[in-house]
């Protein structure tokens, strides 16, 4: 008799614990469904500018997924703030190899405003709209070094655009197979150090840096950083010399948002 109760009682609990899963599952299906049907929250990527600056309301226009309907903005740092200024529009890839998931089809324009006595290198930003706060993206701030154009045509080495060390130059590989070369002219046994930013940005470009002598040979190619794949070169020439820097995007794809920032610093 006691057996049978307890025969009873197991089934009992087994077909609660069932009924009980089943509902869970059910409950979790429901939620997966409620997701999809609401959609997803904005994905900025990158920004044009890479670098904003300090003590003013910098215009950028955001490139990335799902910018059309955006409610907000919010920027990761108490003493900055932001607004945005147009939502998103579809924009088009510049051609059909290009990922949308690197480049982005939207583009819309925000607002952030840094504080005189900001402190820091980047600033980190996200958006929203219906559907909830996306991503982080990054903007670089600039610092005190003087910043240079880009001036095309920079192709070749006959080409060159000049530099001098201390500047900062802002540029693009703006189309398929562009080239950009740059000439600086070093002392002998100083250290230099050349410092590609654009991965860091979330920029696009899969960058190559290579530094080449005055015949054109390579000196030596950059080497990723751990921290975010930029290219870096640090170069001690032996006597005064000139020397020439090329950028390129390692798929030798291109467009006018493919942006790179190239510091040339002097070691002490
Ligand atoms: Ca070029």
């Amino acid at each position: 008799m006691f057996h049978h109760v307890r025969a009873a009682l197991m089934i009992f609990l087994f077909a609660g614990m069932a009924w009980l899963g089943g509902f869970l599952s059910s409950e979790g299906m429901g939620q997966d469904k409620d997701k999809k049907a609401k959609g997803m929250p904005p994905q900025p990527l990158f920004c044009s500018p890479l670098a904003i600056e300090v003590g003013k309301a910098n215009k950028v226009i955001v490139r990335g997924l799902r910018l059309e309907k955006l409610t907000n903005i919010i920027i990761h740092d108490p003493k900055c703030t932001g607004r945005v200024l147009s939502t998103g529009k579809k924009v088009g890839l510049p051609n059909n190899q290009m990922k949308v998931e690197v480049v982005g089809d939207c583009e819309a324009e925000i607002e952030i405003t840094l504080p005189k006595d900001f402190v820091g290198g980047t600033v980190a930003f996200s958006l929203s709209n219906a559907d909830g706060e996306g991503t982080r993206a990054v903007c670089l701030v600039k610092d005190e070094a003087p910043i240079v154009a880009e001036k095309e045509p920079n192709d070749g080495f006959k080409q060159a655009q000049k530099l001098e060390v201390g500047q900062v130059v802002e540029g693009a590989i703006s189309r398929g197979q562009d080239v950009d070369v740059y000439q600086i002219s070093l002392s002998g046994k100083k250290t230099y150090l050349f410092n590609l930013q654009a991965l860091r940005a979330g920029s696009p470009l899969d960058p190559i840096l290579t530094l080449h002598d005055t015949q054109g040979r390579t000196i030596e190619t950059g080497e990723p950083s751990s921290l975010d794949r930029d290219p870096w070169i640090r170069f001690t020439p032996k006597q005064d010399t000139l020397v020439y820097l090329s950028v390129q995007d390692a798929h030798d794809q291109g467009a006018p948002f493919f942006l790179y920032r190239l510091a040339i610093t002097a070691e002490r």
